[in-house]
Protein backbone atom coordinates (compact mmCIF):
# COMPACT_ATOMS: atom_id res chain seq x y z
CA UNK A 1 0.00 0.00 0.00
CA UNK A 2 1.61 3.31 -0.93
CA UNK A 3 1.42 5.53 2.35
CA UNK A 4 1.79 8.43 0.02
CA UNK A 5 -2.27 7.76 -1.25
CA UNK A 6 -3.68 6.67 1.69
CA UNK A 7 -3.66 9.68 3.72
CA UNK A 8 -4.43 8.73 7.94
CA UNK A 9 -8.06 9.48 8.60
CA UNK A 10 -8.65 12.83 11.01
CA UNK A 11 -10.22 12.02 13.63
CA UNK A 12 -13.24 13.96 15.04
CA UNK A 13 -15.16 13.03 18.18
CA UNK A 14 -18.93 14.13 18.68
CA UNK A 15 -21.08 13.81 21.11
CA UNK A 16 -24.93 14.07 20.77
CA UNK A 17 -26.87 15.51 24.21
CA UNK A 18 -30.54 16.62 24.38
CA UNK A 19 -33.43 15.67 26.77
CA UNK A 20 -34.48 11.58 27.05
CA UNK A 21 -36.63 10.80 24.15
CA UNK A 22 -35.57 13.68 21.44
CA UNK A 23 -34.35 11.26 19.51
CA UNK A 24 -30.54 11.11 19.67
CA UNK A 25 -30.28 7.45 19.06
CA UNK A 26 -32.25 7.56 16.50
CA UNK A 27 -30.48 10.18 14.66
CA UNK A 28 -27.34 8.58 15.56
CA UNK A 29 -28.71 5.37 14.05
CA UNK A 30 -29.78 7.44 10.67
CA UNK A 31 -26.59 8.95 10.00
CA UNK A 32 -24.56 5.80 10.69
CA UNK A 33 -26.33 3.15 9.33
CA UNK A 34 -29.52 4.80 7.32
CA UNK A 35 -32.07 2.86 9.67
CA UNK A 36 -35.10 3.88 11.75
CA UNK A 37 -36.63 1.27 14.63
CA UNK A 38 -39.65 3.13 16.27
CA UNK A 39 -39.93 2.32 19.92
CA UNK A 40 -36.41 2.46 20.96
CA UNK A 41 -35.22 1.82 24.36
CA UNK A 42 -33.70 4.34 25.98
CA UNK A 43 -29.74 4.48 26.11
CA UNK A 44 -27.69 3.20 29.14
CA UNK A 45 -24.90 5.66 29.92
CA UNK A 46 -23.98 6.13 26.36
CA UNK A 47 -23.65 4.53 23.01
CA UNK A 48 -20.44 4.64 20.45
CA UNK A 49 -20.99 4.54 17.20
CA UNK A 50 -18.08 5.24 14.00
CA UNK A 51 -18.75 6.95 10.30
CA UNK A 52 -15.97 7.40 7.88
CA UNK A 53 -16.54 10.19 5.47
CA UNK A 54 -14.32 11.24 2.62
CA UNK A 55 -13.91 14.61 1.49
CA UNK A 56 -11.85 16.15 -1.33
CA UNK A 57 -9.33 12.99 -0.90
CA UNK A 58 -8.96 12.70 2.70
CA UNK A 59 -10.64 10.52 5.06
CA UNK A 60 -12.34 11.58 8.32
CA UNK A 61 -13.58 9.45 11.03
CA UNK A 62 -16.05 10.71 13.42
CA UNK A 63 -16.41 8.83 16.66
CA UNK A 64 -19.59 9.70 17.44
CA UNK A 65 -20.86 9.66 21.33
CA UNK A 66 -24.57 9.02 22.21
CA UNK A 67 -25.32 10.39 25.70
CA UNK A 68 -28.20 8.91 27.23
CA UNK A 69 -30.47 11.87 27.98
CA UNK A 70 -32.31 10.38 31.40
CA UNK A 71 -31.62 12.41 34.51
CA UNK A 72 -29.66 9.81 36.32
CA UNK A 73 -27.02 9.87 34.00
CA UNK A 74 -26.73 13.66 33.83
CA UNK A 75 -23.51 13.24 36.01
CA UNK A 76 -21.85 11.47 33.18
CA UNK A 77 -22.51 13.52 30.18
CA UNK A 78 -20.03 15.96 30.84
CA UNK A 79 -17.25 12.97 30.20
CA UNK A 80 -18.25 12.46 26.91
CA UNK A 81 -18.64 16.09 25.92
CA UNK A 82 -15.37 17.46 27.69
CA UNK A 83 -12.79 16.71 25.19
CA UNK A 84 -15.49 16.53 22.29
CA UNK A 85 -14.82 18.59 19.21
CA UNK A 86 -18.21 19.27 18.11
CA UNK A 87 -22.19 18.76 20.08
CA UNK A 88 -25.06 17.92 18.31
CA UNK A 89 -27.78 19.67 20.50
CA UNK A 90 -31.17 17.80 19.95
CA UNK A 91 -34.62 18.88 20.90
CA UNK A 92 -37.87 17.52 19.48
CA UNK A 93 -39.88 20.55 17.69
CA UNK A 94 -43.10 19.25 19.67
CA UNK A 95 -41.83 19.85 23.23
CA UNK A 96 -40.71 22.99 24.28
CA UNK A 97 -39.32 22.03 27.42
CA UNK A 98 -36.49 19.70 25.65
CA UNK A 99 -35.55 22.89 23.18
CA UNK A 100 -35.45 25.27 26.39
CA UNK A 101 -33.03 22.22 27.92
CA UNK A 102 -31.02 21.77 24.60
CA UNK A 103 -29.94 25.76 24.77
CA UNK A 104 -29.15 25.60 28.77
CA UNK A 105 -26.19 23.45 26.87
CA UNK A 106 -24.54 26.12 25.13
CA UNK A 107 -22.76 28.25 27.73
CA UNK A 108 -21.56 24.87 29.36
CA UNK A 109 -20.08 23.50 26.34
CA UNK A 110 -18.54 26.98 25.64
CA UNK A 111 -17.02 26.99 29.29
CA UNK A 112 -16.37 23.13 29.99
CA UNK A 113 -15.34 21.56 26.97
CA UNK A 114 -12.87 21.46 23.91
CA UNK A 115 -16.19 21.75 21.44
CA UNK A 116 -15.67 24.59 19.00
CA UNK A 117 -18.76 23.66 16.26
CA UNK A 118 -22.30 23.56 17.97
CA UNK A 119 -24.94 22.55 16.01
CA UNK A 120 -28.77 22.54 17.47
CA UNK A 121 -31.09 20.00 16.22
CA UNK A 122 -34.90 20.08 16.19
CA UNK A 123 -35.40 16.17 15.60
CA UNK A 124 -39.54 14.46 14.80
CA UNK A 125 -39.84 17.17 12.34
CA UNK A 126 -42.32 14.61 10.72
CA UNK A 127 -45.10 15.29 13.63
CA UNK A 128 -47.75 17.88 13.06
CA UNK A 129 -47.58 19.38 16.92
CA UNK A 130 -44.95 21.33 16.99
CA UNK A 131 -44.30 23.66 20.07
CA UNK A 132 -41.22 25.52 18.62
CA UNK A 133 -41.48 27.41 15.14
CA UNK A 134 -38.39 27.09 12.64
CA UNK A 135 -37.69 30.93 12.89
CA UNK A 136 -37.61 30.90 16.31
CA UNK A 137 -34.85 28.34 16.96
CA UNK A 138 -32.96 29.53 13.60
CA UNK A 139 -32.76 33.06 14.70
CA UNK A 140 -31.56 31.83 18.47
CA UNK A 141 -28.93 30.19 16.68
CA UNK A 142 -27.91 32.84 14.34
CA UNK A 143 -27.46 35.05 17.63
CA UNK A 144 -25.31 32.05 19.44
CA UNK A 145 -23.31 31.64 16.08
CA UNK A 146 -24.37 27.87 15.87
CA UNK A 147 -25.85 25.69 13.50
CA UNK A 148 -29.08 24.56 13.35
CA UNK A 149 -31.39 22.60 11.55
CA UNK A 150 -34.67 20.64 11.71
CA UNK A 151 -34.68 16.80 11.12
CA UNK A 152 -36.57 13.49 10.97
CA UNK A 153 -34.76 10.85 12.01
CA UNK A 154 -38.31 8.90 10.89
CA UNK A 155 -38.50 10.05 7.24
CA UNK A 156 -34.59 10.85 6.70
CA UNK A 157 -35.60 14.82 6.53
CA UNK A 158 -31.85 16.59 6.15
CA UNK A 159 -29.87 13.79 7.76
CA UNK A 160 -28.09 13.58 4.59
CA UNK A 161 -25.05 16.31 5.02
CA UNK A 162 -25.03 16.92 9.03
CA UNK A 163 -21.70 15.25 8.74
CA UNK A 164 -20.71 17.12 5.64
CA UNK A 165 -21.79 20.30 7.27
CA UNK A 166 -20.24 20.19 11.03
CA UNK A 167 -17.13 19.60 9.22
CA UNK A 168 -16.87 22.79 7.18
CA UNK A 169 -17.13 24.11 10.12
CA UNK A 170 -14.48 22.45 12.16
CA UNK A 171 -10.90 23.45 12.28
CA UNK A 172 -8.31 21.60 11.02
CA UNK A 173 -6.18 19.74 13.72
CA UNK A 174 -2.60 20.20 13.83
CA UNK A 175 -0.92 18.52 11.47
CA UNK A 176 0.91 15.60 13.54
CA UNK A 177 4.40 13.80 12.15
CA UNK A 178 3.97 10.66 10.94
CA UNK A 179 7.79 9.93 11.06
CA UNK A 180 9.01 7.63 13.45
CA UNK A 181 11.75 9.03 15.17
CA UNK A 182 15.00 9.08 14.05
CA UNK A 183 17.70 7.07 16.19
CA UNK A 184 21.37 6.05 15.56
CA UNK A 185 21.35 2.53 15.16
CA UNK A 186 25.00 1.48 16.21
CA UNK A 187 26.99 -1.43 18.23
CA UNK A 188 26.83 0.57 21.44
CA UNK A 189 22.90 1.66 21.58
CA UNK A 190 21.08 -1.39 23.33
CA UNK A 191 17.43 -0.66 22.54
CA UNK A 192 15.49 -3.17 21.65
CA UNK A 193 13.80 -1.37 18.65
CA UNK A 194 17.16 -1.39 16.66
CA UNK A 195 16.96 -5.52 16.75
CA UNK A 196 14.59 -6.16 14.22
N1 LIG B 1 -42.06 10.59 14.76
C1 LIG B 1 -40.77 10.50 15.06
N2 LIG B 1 -40.38 9.74 16.09
C2 LIG B 1 -39.06 9.69 16.37
C3 LIG B 1 -38.09 10.41 15.62
N3 LIG B 1 -36.86 10.16 16.16
C4 LIG B 1 -37.06 9.33 17.18
N4 LIG B 1 -38.39 9.04 17.32
C5 LIG B 1 -38.99 8.17 18.34
O1 LIG B 1 -38.82 8.80 19.59
C6 LIG B 1 -38.58 7.82 20.61
C7 LIG B 1 -37.26 8.12 21.36
O2 LIG B 1 -36.19 8.02 20.44
P1 LIG B 1 -34.68 7.75 20.92
O3 LIG B 1 -33.83 7.87 19.71
O4 LIG B 1 -34.60 6.51 21.70
O5 LIG B 1 -34.48 9.00 21.90
P2 LIG B 1 -33.16 9.39 22.72
O6 LIG B 1 -33.01 10.87 22.62
O7 LIG B 1 -32.00 8.58 22.28
O8 LIG B 1 -33.56 9.01 24.21
P3 LIG B 1 -32.56 8.61 25.44
O9 LIG B 1 -31.70 7.48 24.98
O10 LIG B 1 -33.47 8.22 26.57
O11 LIG B 1 -31.78 9.84 25.78
C8 LIG B 1 -38.56 6.47 19.91
O12 LIG B 1 -39.83 5.89 20.03
C9 LIG B 1 -38.28 6.83 18.45
O13 LIG B 1 -38.82 5.88 17.56
C10 LIG B 1 -38.53 11.20 14.52
O14 LIG B 1 -37.79 11.88 13.81
N5 LIG B 1 -39.91 11.21 14.30
MG1 LIG C 1 -30.82 7.20 23.22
Amino acid sequence: MNIRTSPKPIIYKLVFMGDSGVGKSSLANRIVSDTFLAGTEATIGASFFSKFITKDGQQYNFNIWDTAGQEKYNCLVPLYYRNSDAAILVYDITNRKSYENAKKRIPELRDKSSVSTVMLIGNKADLGERQIETDEASEFAAEKDILHLETSAKTSLNIHGILETILDELPMPAPRSNTMPLVPCTDTYSSPCCNI
